[in-house]
């Protein structure tokens, strides 16, 4: 298959890269590098090493794994977009390419503002070139558990049957996300669902839960990192915890801690999103997965890393619980389906708990570089002082 990676570069785009290459597909990728751009404007880095993209395409040579066509370029660029499609005409996009913090979205206007217009407007430009160039081509497009919010009955993969006023329905289940950045995912889902009804584009979106971890087989075999985030507006909740556990600074648990995610590994996600390119739906279909292994509290996730760390370094970890910067519901009821990648063969291959020892290690390693990153670890956003004009 040619697969178009959009958004080649980041933490999931490299080791996809990786994946589809090694078992045969062609790729075609595409970044604007924003997320490099982002990171260092708050004064972070990834932990791990990570190549530029033009030594990435090298390395991929070097390593037998093939040659990329690379497109540098923003996807919100239509006429940018249109090009890389008409020139590649792919069998698939992969849609990576969405600035993807909650965080981010959530400092000010300007960056609710671009994370709203860069994120609807790539995937509008992505599915019109569809139409218009590659009509049969299948779309996996990233989208977020955090679109479902935290109701309090089971959360179903995209769709439940309603009964109201005697009539029934099967219909998109309702959405409360909790940041800018989580309901542009949202606007994106209702914009694919539309998509999809008008052109019968066909269509995957997945509600990916919390990623976290340093490695898939692909980083190991080649030694060919992704990127590691975790200061406070590019970092997520695990990746966070394991460094900070390494650096002996108190883990940052917000609130009272007992607000629950799906969580999945680096390793999985790979897996899962290989298996939806490579099982496509049927012509015209428009699906949605609920792409987590296990759900965890951040309290639990507090207490596995102080013990791991605890038994690796013999190292008392201390867990502090900082005012929510956030807006979230801290006692909740979570109850997710994740039953389709399941049914099209996923199984998982990696537990969080000993995942948790094989991050402890992979920040050890690059320790000197995290110690150059304590200061932007602290909490800072605040949802509710979200800056204005
Ligand atoms: N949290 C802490 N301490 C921290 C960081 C986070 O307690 O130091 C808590 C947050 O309050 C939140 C939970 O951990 O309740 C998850 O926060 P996160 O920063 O790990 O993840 P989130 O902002 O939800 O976003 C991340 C990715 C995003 C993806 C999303 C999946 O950045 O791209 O879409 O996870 S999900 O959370 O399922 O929506």
């Amino acid at each position: 298959m040619k697969v178009a990676i959009l958004g080649i570069d980041g933490y999931i785009g490299w080791p996809l890269a990786l994946r589809l290459l090694s078992r045969g597909h062609e790729v075609v990728g595409v970044d604007s590098l924003y997320t490099r751009k982002r990171v260092a404007e708050v004064n972070s880095d990834s932990v791990t090493p990570i190549l530029s993209m033009e030594d990435r395409i090298k390395a991929l040579e070097e390593n037998g794994l093939g040659r990329i066509k690379f497109y540098k370029g923003d996807v919100n660029d239509p006429d940018f977009l249109y090009r890389v499609v008409k020139e590649t005409k792919p069998d698939t996009f992969v849609h990576l390419a969405e600035q993807r913090s909650a965080p981010y979205s959530m400092i000010g206007l300007s960056q609710a503002r671009e994370t709203l217009m860069q994120n609807m407007g790539g995937t509008l430009n992505l599915v019109y070139a569809m139409k218009d160039i590659v009509p049969k081509a299948h779309l996996l497009k990233l989208g977020t558990m955090g679109e479902y919010g935290t109701p309090n009955i089971d959360i179903p993969e995209g769709f439940f049957n309603v009964k109201y006023n005697g009539r029934e329905d099967y219909l998109p289940f309702p959405k409360f996300a909790g940041s800018w950045y989580h309901w542009s995912k949202v606007h994106d889902t209702n914009n694919l669902m539309f998509a999809n009804r008008v052109w019968k584009l066909k269509i995957t979106d997945v509600m990916q839960g919390v990623v976290y971890g340093t490695q898939t087989s692909e980083i190991n075999k080649y030694n060919l990192y992704t990127r590691f985030d975790i200061d406070e507006v590019w970092g997520t909740a695990l990746n966070r915890f394991c460094t900070q556990a390494v650096l002996g600074y108190a883990l940052t648990a917000y609130g009272k801690g007992n607000q629950r995610r799906g969580f999945l590994s680096l390793e999985d996600s790979i897996k899962c999103l290989t298996l939806g390119i490579e099982k496509e739906p049927e012509e015209g279909e428009y699906r949605v997965y609920n792409q987590f292994d296990e759900h965890y509290s951040i309290n639990e996730l507090t207490e596995l890393v102080a013990k791991r760390a605890k038994a690796l370094f013999n190292r008392d970890v201390e867990i502090k619980h900082y005012p929510n910067p956030r807006v979230e519901k801290e006692d909740h009821y979570y109850n997710p389906e994740h039953k389709k990648l399941k049914e099209l063969g996923y199984k998982p291959s990696r537990n969080l708990p000993e995942d948790i020892e094989s991050i402890l290690k992979d920040v050890y390693k690059f320790r000197e570089k995290a110690e150059n990153l304590r200061s932007v670890i602290e909490p800072k956003t605040v949802w509710e002082k979200s800056k204005g004009n």
